[in-house]
């Protein structure tokens, strides 16, 4: 049945453990998934047509995935669409299936760091009439590539799921089948308490992922030296600040006096160090890319808190002056 096919578009590790994830569960999807590079088809035939997860020593490798390439032919409606692209890449992927969504799709975008739907909204769907409606995941889990279509899931925590406030709500069934599958460990929020757990995974990696650049460490190397910890202090100010003062989340009746809170520079550093403490020996996902000469996400990171905070008036210089550097050090490397 059309209507309960769901397509993966991005097959990293958060698309691999999605996709991993539905196909194992009592009653699963049919799943599509995109191969949006040319050159994931003949990895796909080299991984043997299947993916695979190990846990704990264990693989489990299944086959149970149809394939397509998006860009050829295909014009069937996509009506459950998982994006697990880099923030960088999604706007440019989703433009190769665009033409396959509509006003009954769904679409779960699962990027780090925010504003990739309000730039998929303005540059792929800017009429409201035939824009899919929009969730978000934030997922927690630690898991590592070892190949093409091979991940390893070290870390099991959670995932956050939800509708992006402002989006249309159609169908339930996406949603329903992500809290279906177990391994996911999902829980659905409503759309506002959703946004506030995407700010505060948002200040979190912007203390610790670019820090790990620019000091070239692990996680919990950083907060030992007092002189990282009186940097992070600073970018987490400008961060607090921004935070607390986005004018979408005072619209409730008390004014939005839980964002003050929940984002005081004092909630926000624990919350941090709690982090890169239970993070320790993990090399950031901005430090990969960084080693390996992959544009970082710290555009969508520290580069949001830029533009919210000049939008509002508040000085960002620090944020602003971190996204240069881990932007420079990139050209560096590239060099
Ligand atoms: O989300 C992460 C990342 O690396 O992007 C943290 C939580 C910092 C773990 O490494």
């Amino acid at each position: 049945m059309s209507s309960s096919r769901i397509y993966i578009l991005g097959i990293g590790n958060i698309g691999r453990l999605f996709a991993h994830a539905l196909a194992n569960t009592p009653n699963p999807p049919p799943i599509t998934l995109l191969l949006h590079r040319p050159s994931l088809l003949l990895d796909w035939h080299l991984a043997g047509r299947t993916i695979s997860i190990t846990t704990h020593g264990v693989t489990n490798s299944n086959g149970a995935y149809d394939v397509e390439e998006p860009t050829i032919h295909e014009d069937g409606i996509i009506e459950n669409l998982i994006v697990a692209t880099k923030t960088l890449h999604t706007a440019k992927a989703l433009e190769a299936v665009k033409h396959r969504l509509n006003a009954e799709s769904t679409v779960l975008f699962t990027q780090n760091g925010m504003g990739t739907t309000e730039e998929v909204t303005r540059t792929i769907f800017p009429e409201e009439a035939g824009r899919p409606s929009y969730l978000a995941a934030i997922t927690a889990h630690g898991v590592y590539s070892e190949g093409p279509f091979r991940s390893v899931f070290a870390g099991q925590a959670h995932v956050s799921v939800g509708r992006v406030s402002g989006s249309s709500s159609t169908s339930r069934y996406l949603l329903d089948q992500i809290v279906a599958a177990k391994l996911l460990n999902a829980t659905e929020f409503e759309s506002r308490e959703l946004r506030l757990l995407q700010l505060e995974k948002l200040v979190v990696n912007a203390m610790v992922n670019p820090l790990t650049v620019v000091y070239n460490c692990r996680n919990g190397e950083l907060f030992k030296r007092s002189d990282i910890t009186s940097v992070m202090r600073d970018l987490l100010a400008e961060a607090s600040q921004v935070v607390s003062s986005l004018p979408e989340l005072r619209t409730r009746e008390d004014g939005g006096n839980d964002v003050a809170e929940r984002f005081s520079k004092e909630n926000l550093e624990a919350k941090v160090l709690d982090v890169a403490e239970k993070t320790a020996a993990n090399t950031s996902s901005m430090l990969q890319d960084f080693r390996v000469g992959r544009e970082t996400e710290v555009g969508y990171i520290n580069g949001y808190i830029v533009k919210r905070g000049k939008e509002l008036g508040i000085n960002v210089g620090n944020n602003e002056r971190i996204v240069e550097m881990v932007q420079k050090r990139k050209l560096a490397v590239d060099g």
